[in-house]
């Protein structure tokens, strides 16, 4: 039986004895005892009812248990959609309503909430902090091996969730292919081996912790050390001992904002990846003088996995993305035509890495996604002659906060329902630690619509990540001669605040 992905990321370790994993307590787990609990997991599953083609909603503590369900859900066949430990209840209504899964997993605080929103039509098992709940139970008494379900390249292996400037999250359906062919290409590119060891501090529901840090790690048989969250402290710690780290911009701000980061401290380190999210050119040139090592800045989405990437031999340009990975073509477009050299336009990207499409939405996904391949990102870029390209803006309207993608549609819908607000606008301004930060302009007809009143309403509908940081109450929203909201002009007005 052959299973495109896990074969390449967790089978081979079967007899494999060196560490995987280290986590926060200093607990170690080999790569074949990886592979085992992997198994074990894959038997709890199918005795829950899994079968292939499901999806399996996984919404658990950084644990590594959480990753084996991971290899698990692959195993069986089934299609892993995790989600961020951040959603409040009517979020988590939307996605499992959405993707209708057969099986949660969530930590046993949100059980009673997730028997709510599915009633009879999926299974629950628990997972906490600790690592206790009815999935370890279930899993811990089964058989270490588990016969592999057989799954081709265009089978689906994840489900994962983007917000979208319509405000209605997609599934993007990500197939093995899409998975394994950018692993293998970013294994390569950046030379991570079985020497590395890798500090990952990432979340493990996003692109960026789940597939770019780990199926390249998986596939390279590298060390893994596995922080539950992200902590300058720990990080000091760990970075001598340390080959490699995969960070958003925030990581390296924190950094620099601590007086221990030096030369010596990184001696050991190989390579400082960024990415997620714009990286300042003050902050590429402020890391490369203090420590020497140049970040190599690469970029991607959801829906593509990574696009481009600096080279790990060659010159890493602050302020631009690098160029197409292998096997991925880049072009840039304005109203779907190729522009020339160096002129601005629409990033769209072909290959392998692409993704199926979204979950339920073929119009949406026929927006996207053209016959030819290509994928319409709605970043905006120029290439030089040399290939290299550098994201000029966005054409989405979107804010990324820390590596978080925050799309003020959702928001604004949202505040819009508030009573007394008659309409807004959600826009971000520049932070110096999360990049951007949202700000939510207001215009309401009550004295009692205020702050602490919208906050408190929005509470328990959006994750807190997405809250605006600061509400300001007009009288109208500048618009222009279209009657579109001028979302630049309430940036420059409110930048400094
Ligand atoms: C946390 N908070 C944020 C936030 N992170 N607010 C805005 N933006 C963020 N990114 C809020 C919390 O809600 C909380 O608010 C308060 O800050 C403290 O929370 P915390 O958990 O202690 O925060 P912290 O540990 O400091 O987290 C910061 C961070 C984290 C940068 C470590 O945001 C993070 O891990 N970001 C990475 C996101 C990521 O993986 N993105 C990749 C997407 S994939 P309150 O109000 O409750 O006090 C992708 C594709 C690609 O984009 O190319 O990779
Ligand atoms: P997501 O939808 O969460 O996968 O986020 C993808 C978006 O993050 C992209 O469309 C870009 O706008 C942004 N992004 C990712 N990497 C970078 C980067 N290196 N520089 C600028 N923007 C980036």
């Amino acid at each position: 039986m052959t299973n495109t992905l896990y074969d390449a990321l967790f089978a081979g370790h079967a007899q494999n004895n060196a560490v995987f994993l280290t986590d926060d307590d200093g607990n170690q787990i080999r790569y074949a005892d990886f592979v085992w609990r992997v198994a074990q997991l894959a038997h709890a599953l199918t005795d829950a009812g899994v079968t292939p083609g499901d999806r399996i909603v996984v919404q658990a503590p950084k644990l590594t248990d959480t990753i084996a369900l991971y290899g698990a859900a692959l195993q069986t066949g089934a299609i892993y959609m995790p989600l961020n430990t951040g959603y409040t209840h009517s979020e988590l209504r939307y996605f499992v309503e959405d993707a209708a899964p057969t099986l949660v997993i969530c930590d046993a605080g949100n059980e009673t909430d997730i028997a709510d929103i599915c009633g009879r039509d999926c299974g629950i098992l628990t997972l906490a902090q600790d690592g206790t709940g009815s999935l370890s139970t279930q899993a811990n008494a089964k058989p270490t091996t588990y016969p592999t379900v057989s799954r081709g390249p265009d089978d689906l292996a994840a489900l994962l969730y983007t917000s979208g400037t319509t405000g209605r999250s997609k599934g993007a359906m990500m197939s093995h292919k899409n998975l394994l062919s950018n692993a293998r290409s970013l294994t390569d590119l950046w030379q991570i081996t079985a020497q590395d060891r890798l500090i990952h501090a990432l979340p493990i529901f996003h692109t960026h912790g789940l597939f770019v840090a780990l199926n390249t790690a998986l596939l390279a048989g590298a060390q893994v050390r596995f922080m539950a969250t992200f902590d300058v402290d720990t990080l000091i710690t760990e970075i001598p001992a340390s080959t490699l780290l995969m960070g958003v911009p925030t990581f390296y701000t924190r950094l620099l904002d601590d007086q221990r980061l030096t030369k010596e401290l990184t001696q050991n380190m190989r390579l400082f990846i960024s990415g997620s999210a714009p990286l300042l050119a003050e902050t590429h040139a402020a890391f490369d003088t203090r420590t020497g090592h140049r970040i190599l800045e690469r970029y991607g989405m959801t829906e593509t996995n990574m696009i481009t990437s600096n080279p790990y031999v060659g010159d890493r340009l602050a302020g631009t993305v690098g160029y197409p990975i292998p096997g991925t073509e880049v072009q840039i477009t304005q109203d779907g035509t190729p522009v020339a050299m160096g002129e601005v336009g629409m990033i769209e990207v072909r290959g392998d890495n692409v993704f199926q499409g979204y979950w339920n939405m073929p119009d949406k996904t026929a927006e996207d996604l053209r016959d030819s391949g290509f994928f319409i990102t709605g970043d905006l870029g120029v290439q030089t002659a040399d290939g290299r390209i550098s994201i000029v803006g966005r054409q989405k309207d979107l804010i990324i906060s820390g590596g978080y993608n925050i799309y003020p549609k959702e928001i604004e819908d949202v505040l819009n329902a508030v009573t007394g607000v008659l309409e807004s606008a959600v826009f971000g301004v520049p932070h110096h630690d999360f990049g951007e930060s949202v700000i939510a302009a207001i215009v309401a007809d009550d004295q009692d619509v205020t702050a602490e009143n919208i906050s408190g309403l929005i509470e328990p509908q959006l994750a807190r990540f997405k809250h605006p940081r600061k509400y300001v109450f007009m009288n109208t929203l500048p618009r222009n001669t279209m009657g579109k909201v001028q979302k630049n002009v309430l940036r420059q007005a409110f930048s400094n605040d």
